[in-house]
């Protein structure tokens, strides 16, 4: 196949506050993919590249000096410029599926409603970085914020984010809600608060329903 005839991947990302089982449904959904037979590049924010990976690490570190919300916001999005020129923008040129343990709406939900940053500063850096480039779609797992840190919290040490209080978390889920209203054809919304088995099945449905779509558009 010449390089013209090469249909452009999709990219696909999953978002929700803490504990909600992105990293859990990731497996699935990579699985289910795979299955389906998609070239699939696996990854995740902030991350996905060496040197994102440490700029992670600063963001999540707990450390006595309090981070700025700016200075946060830029290494975000320092990490997601070198991730989509390194990672994300080459498998989508050689027609791979990328997916992506969140995106920018956690930039929106976290730094947006959590840290109370204006939407259009968001705005900028998001035209800036990324250009045109949004997800094709987005699974919201949704579940209350209570249930969601009772899960994180089962995993031990807490990063910088998940030492936030409740009320934080409450605005970064109705900053979610309101990324769903505005853009409701690119989300699919999981009630994560259901056993994993009925989470993974109506992820399954949600996928069949995406592939459903291409294939009418092939039409
Ligand atoms: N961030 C990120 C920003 O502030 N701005 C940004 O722009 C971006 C991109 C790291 C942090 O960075 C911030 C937000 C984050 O605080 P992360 O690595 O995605 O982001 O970290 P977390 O949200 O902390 O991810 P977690 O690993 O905590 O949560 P997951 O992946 O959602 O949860 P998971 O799969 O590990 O599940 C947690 C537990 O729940 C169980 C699992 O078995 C596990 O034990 N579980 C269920 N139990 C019962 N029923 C179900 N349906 C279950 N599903 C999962």
């Amino acid at each position: 196949m010449t390089s013209a005839q090469i249909r452009p991947g999709l990219f696909i990302t999953v978002e929700g506050v803490e504990g909600v089982g992105k990293t859990t449904n990731m497996a699935f959904i990579r699985e289910w993919l795979e299955r389906a037979g998609v070239e699939l590049v696996c990854t995740r924010e902030p991350g996905g590249t060496p040197l994102a990976e440490e700029l992670r690490a600063l963001l999540l570190a707990n450390r006595a000096e309090p981070v700025d919300p700016c200075a946060e916001l830029l290494m975000i999005f320092a990490a997601r410029a070198q991730h989509l020129s390194q990672v994300i923008e080459p498998a989508l040129a050689r027609g791979a599926w990328v997916l992506c343990d969140r995106f920018t709406d956690a930039t929106f939900a976290y730094q947006g409603g959590g840290r109370k940053l204006p939407a259009a500063v968001i705005e900028t850096l998001e035209s800036l970085v990324q250009g045109g480039r949004q997800p094709d779609r987005t699974f919201y797992l949704d579940l209350d914020v209570e249930t969601g840190l009772a899960r994180a919290r089962k995993r031990g040490d807490a990063d910088r984010f998940e030492r936030e209080a409740r009320e934080f978390f409450e605005a970064v889920r109705q900053a979610y809600w309101q990324r769903v209203q505005a853009n409701p054809a690119r989300f699919t919304v999981i009630d994560a608060g259901v056993s994993l088995v009925e989470v993974q099945a109506a992820i399954a449905a949600g996928l069949e329903d995406l592939f459903a779509q291409i294939k009418g558009e092939g039409q």
